[in-house]
């Protein structure tokens, strides 16, 4: 990134002090305000600005880490300056800005124009306004008449992020901040439905829209054959519908309820810890959840049974790149959290709807365009859920049974990016185990292909339309603290032992550990059973004596198929190595860089860990990649079942036995379970329900 420090004159202006907040509270509604007016008082009175983002500048590590150990032991807390960070563009213009305001002082402290090749997030209302312009244009409209669409047929605009190649020729140069609209029609034979499923439509022309000058710059034609050759376009011819709404199926009758039912409430707790941010407990779990436009969810200081594990959590960014090579495809490949916000793109969670049972909803508060205060109702649930049995044993000998269910607690949160929605999680359980689930759901983004054509880097899921293979690829950020400041990652491999007198028969394994030293990427290697720990080399099990860590259980994927010159590559410096492991820096915290929107690479992890920084017994950053390649399947369509991804992170070696022994007994009394069959065997009286206490008894001991 370059940046270039503006030399100006204008005063900064003081204002009015804020109440004061937690560090790690989100901002306020009246700390954004105050935030948009401190930045506007740094320009001429008619100056328009457009906001991007107005979020928490999170306080110095150095500054934050005595302020929660005095918070933890009940004592004073240090002064800590409120600050927030603000990136804003002088509107229509490519000035980009980034500012950061102490709220405490009521003073811009920096302000710092960015660029050349740096450009901002999409904000709600530009989407808005570029849908409408795309369509609005005389040009669009007069190719869109060549399709001779019947009669009151609606045609719809995706506004999609343009992307990179590195192209300088005229009109196809990437300099500028430009969306690359994608156009659909809607069924035209139900042209009322609002909610029709616009994917299954799609048309071959695509305008680019200028986010500097807000007019249509140039309009593509995409290709539709099995090559790269456009065509001019023809007349439309009107498919059948695919649509996922419930009242276009034909609805099975035989489902029953399935009620999640919590008589005596939940086992959780949430309190605040500042006007925004909320704290909870559960289970022996504690930590903070604070919410951003960027990241969406982030947890802070989590501790276990009152022992620090992890300083900060949250998914730092996500890649999709397409499989298409052709022009203008060749660029797509979605950064959802740089390019938009898993924030501000959270739905509005619905009790009985997106989550069951007793739950509790966080709302938060983010901002707008105009720098004003935007709400965000319901943005994360937080609710407990059943996860099956959490560990069992029967003496066979005795016929007794002990058993526990795996309670989970779930902080979700679900985005929206334009056709996809992603379900992100992170759940607790009674292990000591968090996991981080993602759920990615949503519909395909389809592009329109020939009648009888097949193609190798994409799936014909309906006539007439493609749906492009892509790869999903995420990072999740860990900002580990495990029993202490200064953590070490090593990876476990198992290997045969060679055989000798002692291992005669050629059976022996042992499993080494070695430490990783510098940062930099690094793979997991499943023929070796390669396992990356977490660890902290000062604490040793008090039984075993081997040094207390969690280890991190990613799924493997696939790397970023495009080549190491493209520009994919370059961009999302993340999605080469499963793990990446840096120094901590304050203000490192996006894998793809900071400005991710048509960026050029070098601002990411990768560029981090080619500092080759100590990462031995130090502060270090574990970065998480996990993903699959997506290759489209017609059922994915029009609406994908879920694909579900999960991280877990496992102590070992950091309790001295099973931590979730301490978990009541599963028994009837407390499950309330009901019998449906005659075939169950138990005997109510003999053996199992006796006073409430055991499931199982002496009378079926069988192995
Ligand atoms: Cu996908």
């Amino acid at each position: 990134m370059s940046t270039e420090q503006i030399i100006s004159s204008l005063p900064f202006v003081g204002g009015k002090k804020t109440t004061p907040q937690h560090p790690l509270g989100p901002l306020t509604a009246g700390e954004i305000t105050e935030s948009a007016k401190l930045i506007k008082s740094i320009w001429p009175a008619n100056t328009n600005i457009q906001f991007k983002s107005i979020t928490l500048q999170e306080p110095k590590k150095a500054d934050l880490v005595p302020f929660l150990a005095a918070e933890h032991a009940g004592q004073s807390t240090p002064t800590i300056e409120r600050r927030s960070f603000v990136v804003y563009y002088l509107r229509n213009t490519n000035k980009l800005h980034e500012a950061v305001v102490s709220l405490s002082q009521g003073k811009v402290e920096s302000n710092v124009r960015l660029g050349p090749n740096v450009h901002s997030n999409a904000d709600g209302d530009e989407i808005i306004r570029v849908e409408q312009i795309a369509l609005e244009d005389e040009q669009v409209k007069a190719e869109i008449a060549k399709l001779k669409l019947p009669e009151g047929t609606v045609v719809i605009s995706d506004p999609w992020i343009y992307g990179s190649d590195g192209i300088n020729d005229g009109l196809f140069t990437d300099n500028e901040r430009m969306f690359q609209c994608f156009l659909y029609v809607r069924d035209p034979n139900n042209a009322s439905e609002l909610d029709s499923n616009h994917y299954a439509m799609p048309i071959s022309i695509s305008p680019v829209v200028s986010a500097e000058t807000m007019k249509v710059t140039r309009i593509d034609f995409l290709p539709t054959g099995a090559d790269a050759t456009v065509k001019e376009p023809g007349p439309y011819k009107v498919q059948p519908p695919n649509e996922y709404i419930p009242e276009a199926q034909d609805l099975r009758t035989d489902v029953k309820p399935l009620n999640v039912v919590q008589p005596e409430g939940t086992s959780f707790e949430v309190t605040k810890f500042s006007e925004q941010g909320q704290s909870v407990a559960w289970q022996k779990w504690d930590f903070k959840v604070g919410f951003n436009q960027r990241e969406g969810m982030v947890l802070y200081d989590v501790h276990y049974a009152g022992r620090p594990l992890f300083y900060r959590l949250s998914l730092s960014d996500m890649n999709i790149p397409y499989a298409d090579p052709r022009h203008p495809y060749h660029k797509k490949a979605a950064f959802d959290l740089g390019d938009a916000g898993a924030g501000i793109m959270a739905n509005n969670l619905q009790l009985g709807c997106d989550c069951l049972g007793s739950i509790y909803y966080l709302s938060a508060v983010l901002s707008d365009d105009k720098g004003e205060p935007l709400e965000m109702p319901n943005c994360v649930c937080i609710h407990e859920q059943d996860a099956g049995i959490g560990w069992k044993h029967t003496n066979y000998r005795t016929g007794r049974a002990a058993v526990v269910r795996n309670r989970e607690l779930v902080l979700q949160s679900i985005i929206t990016v334009s056709n996809y929605e992603y379900i992100l999680a992170f759940q607790f359980n009674q292990a000591g185990e968090f996991m981080y689930e993602v759920r990615a759901t949503g519909i395909l983004s389809t592009q329109p292909i020939d009648e009888g054509i097949s193609v190798p880097w994409g799936t014909v899921v309906h006539p007439g339309v493609l749906a492009a293979h892509h790869q999903h690829i995420f990072s999740l950020r860990v900002d580990p603290m495990i029993d202490g400041p200064l953590n070490r990652v090593v990876f476990d491999e198992a290997h045969p032992m060679p055989r000798s007198d002692f291992n005669p028969h050629g059976v022996g394994y042992t499993v080494s550990e070695t430490p990783i030293t510098t940062s930099g990427g690094y793979d997991l290697d499943w023929d070796v059973n390669r396992i990356f720990k977490i660890q902290n080399a000062a604490v040793k099990n008090p039984v075993n004596g081997k040094s207390v860590a969690y280890k991190i259980m990613a799924p493997p994927f696939q790397k970023m198929l495009a080549d190491k010159d493209s520009f994919h590559f370059k961009r999302a410096e993340f999605a080469d190595h499963n793990i990446y492991v840096t120094s901590y820096k304050d203000g490192e915290l996006y894998a793809g860089g900071t400005y991710t929107n048509q960026s050029r690479g070098g601002t990411g992890v990768r560029s981090f860990a080619d500092r080759k920084d100590n990462v031995l017994d130090d502060d270090i950053v574990v970065w998480v990649q996990f993903g699959i390649n997506h290759v489209p399947r017609i059922e994915d369509f029009p609406v994908m079942p879920c694909e579900v991804l999960k991280v877990a992170f496992k102590p070992v070696n950091f309790f001295d036995k099973n931590p979730a022994l301490d978990v009541p007994q599963s028994v009837q009394s407390f499950n309330k379970s009901t019998l449906m069959g005659v075939e169950h065997k138990q005997e109510a009286g003999t053996a199992v329900v006796k006073d409430g206490e055991l499931c199982c008894n002496k009378e079926s001991s069988k192995l």
